[in-house]
């Protein structure tokens, strides 16, 4: 196995693996520092059913239940986001146009599952890429009295904002329900990875709607000012699908955006939910 920067990025590329084999002894090892360090791994080209998915997936962490159980695939922590439809015409899967812009997902959550793997079946031929940025970077390159400004504070994460108005159609699909089951949350802005005392910022665009103490003016153009500086294009990984290809990100150290593609092309991706080991990686804690 080869670990390298990813297209010049903070991303690694894992080069030389036939994952369907699901690795063992000091490769697992080596790619779980990987992803811990990195916090966005790549696999191009593997073939890999979706049980050889899961069970990659375990060596990682645990595979858990994404709470959007229409989308379902096969196993039960598979999930298909997609715009195609089945012979039946029904949707294979969910396509959210809220993952067009930046965001991290969970943390609207008091505990968010923090893994996951996105895994190319069909991919658009123009368009379609996705794009993650590093919020350990971010921090690391912001200067000393920003970095005081922000140490302690806290922000306020709303599902309700994330979901947006609740449609008809997503009424179907239990939004408005999940709403009602998910209070607002608070987390520090900035977390420190237990094992490295390496420290990220944690922001989510349109998730975050306040931080605590600070008037709504301040706060909005301060989150402004840190989405702007955390998905500068230094900052940023921008992964070109290729069928076959896996992406593991860690939702606390990176945001992601899904770009457009045309209506006529065919996309689906397979997604799995990772609980990461606490020990290793960041779990954005509950503020007090
Ligand atoms: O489909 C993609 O490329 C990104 C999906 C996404 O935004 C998500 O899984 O949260």
């Amino acid at each position: 196995m080869d670990f390298v920067s990813a297209d010049g990025s903070f991303a690694c590329e894992v080069k030389n693996t036939a994952l369907w084999e699901t690795p063992t002894g000091d490769d697992a090892q080596a790619i779980r520092e990987a992803y811990r360090e990195h916090g966005v791994l790549v696999f191009r080209r593997q073939s890999l059913s979706e049980r050889e998915l899961l069970d990659f997936g375990r060596l990682i962490g645990n595979p858990s239940i994404y709470a959007e159980t229409h989308w379902l695939s096969t196993y039960d922590e598979v999930i298909i986001l997609s715009n195609m439809r089945g012979q039946d015409g029904e949707p294979l899967g969910g396509l959210a146009n809220k993952g067009l812009t930046w965001h991290t997902d969970q943390s609207y959550y008091a505990e968010p599952v923090t893994g996951c793997f996105l895994y190319g079946v069909e991919v658009p031929a123009n368009g379609g890429g996705t794009r993650w940025a590093s919020l350990y970077r971010a921090y690391e390159t912001l200067s000393d009295s920003m970095k005081n400004t922000i140490d302690a504070l806290v922000g306020t994460f709303s599902y309700r904002a994330r979901a947006g108005t609740v449609t008809k159609e997503d009424d179907n699909h239990d939004r408005a329900r999940r709403i009602g089951e998910t209070p607002d949350v608070k987390h520090p802005l900035v977390n420190v990875n237990p094992a490295t005392g390496r420290k990220a910022l944690y922001i989510d665009p349109g998730t975050v709607v306040g931080i605590e103490g600070m008037p709504q003016d301040e706060a909005d153009s301060l989150l402004d000012e840190l989405l702007a500086h955390t998905v500068r294009p230094e900052n940023v990984y921008e992964h070109d699908w290729r069928t076959g290809d896996l992406v593991l990100w860690d939702n606390a150290v990176a945001l992601h955006a899904r770009d457009a593609f045309p209506n006529e092309e065919n996309r689906l991706v397979k997604r799995m939910i990772i609980k990461l080991d606490p020990a290793q990686h960041i779990i954005p804690p509950v503020a007090a």
